[in-house]
């Protein structure tokens, strides 16, 4: 895949982190490389002056500066949005994800060397891992998945990880709809309903560390709109309005 993979970083407020993932990605994929575009949520910390910095000495990195109201969801549909004709892959990645950088290569190897549409980065098949995960994020993460696989059969584990490598059409034909973090469900749920192969390879997850900033997510805020994602794939499925001909 020479220049051919577009990544899409999320941020807000990740300026000790950031510097970090560009530098990893640069060093570890520049080939594959076509673009990094980070989407930036009005960060109040020197997120977006960093990235300037780093977009001023490689033509490679994108910063685009969104304006409120913020959400993992909206910024992840500026990001597909503004994906290059050019690009064959998209990766999709939290901007903490600096544990990750190295498993990046697992994921093209697989997409490149399998018969597949996408890949996740699982923390939940044998050989992931994950590091200090809060319990209860735990326990509603498992639900999700035991409830889809109850209501769709689907045999993924880990459908909600913002670690995603997928063709590049696949973004652009679904209905995305959440704003927020429910946003990293419906990109690993709705594929999976229209027909697409999506697989999983197994990637480490570490918790951010405190030094690492502030994490965004709060269970209680944002819990509810899992369920959403839930009811909104059950109209898609019912529909099938976006699914592939072929599939
Ligand atoms: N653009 C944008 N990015 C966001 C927003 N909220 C969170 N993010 C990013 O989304 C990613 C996930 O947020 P985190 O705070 O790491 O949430 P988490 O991974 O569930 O929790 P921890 O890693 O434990 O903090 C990070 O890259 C954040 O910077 C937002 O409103 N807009
Ligand atoms: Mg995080």
């Amino acid at each position: 895949m020479r220049e051919a993979l577009s990544t899409i970083l999320i941020a807000h407020n990740e300026e000790s982190a950031i510097g970090l993932m560009l530098e990893g990605l640069l060093a570890g994929y520049n080939q594959e490389l076509l673009e990094i575009i980070v989407v930036d949520d009005a960060s109040t910390d020197q997120t977006a002056d960093i990235v300037s910095r780093f977009a001023q000495r490689d033509p490679k990195i994108k910063l685009i500066q969104r304006t409120p109201p913020c959400g993992v969801g909206r910024a992840l549909k500026t990001g597909f949005a503004s994906v290059s004709s050019r690009a064959k892959y998209v990766l999709t990645m939290d901007s903490d994800f600096v544990e990750n950088v190295g498993q990046v290569r697992a994921l093209i190897d697989a997409i490149e060397n399998d018969d597949c549409d996408g890949v996740i980065g699982s923390r939940f098949v044998r050989g992931g891992k994950i590091v200090r995960y809060p319990f209860m994020k735990r326990v509603m993460n498992r639900l999700f998945h035991a409830t889809v696989k109850l209501v769709f059969g689907v045999k993924q584990h880990d459908l909600t990880n913002n670690f995603k490598l997928y063709r590049a059409e696949i973004l652009q034909s679904m209905p995305w709809q959440s704003d927020g973090f429910a946003m990293n469900a419906e990109t690993g749920l709705l594929p999976v309903l229209a027909g697409y192969n999506l697989i999983e390879v197994p990637v480490v997850w570490v918790d951010r560390d405190p030094k690492m900033g502030k994490s965004k997510f709060h269970l209680i805020r944002h819990g509810g709109a899992y369920l959403r994602v839930i009811l909104h794939a059950m109209k898609m499925a019912r529909s099938k309005k976006s699914v592939r001909p072929n599939a």
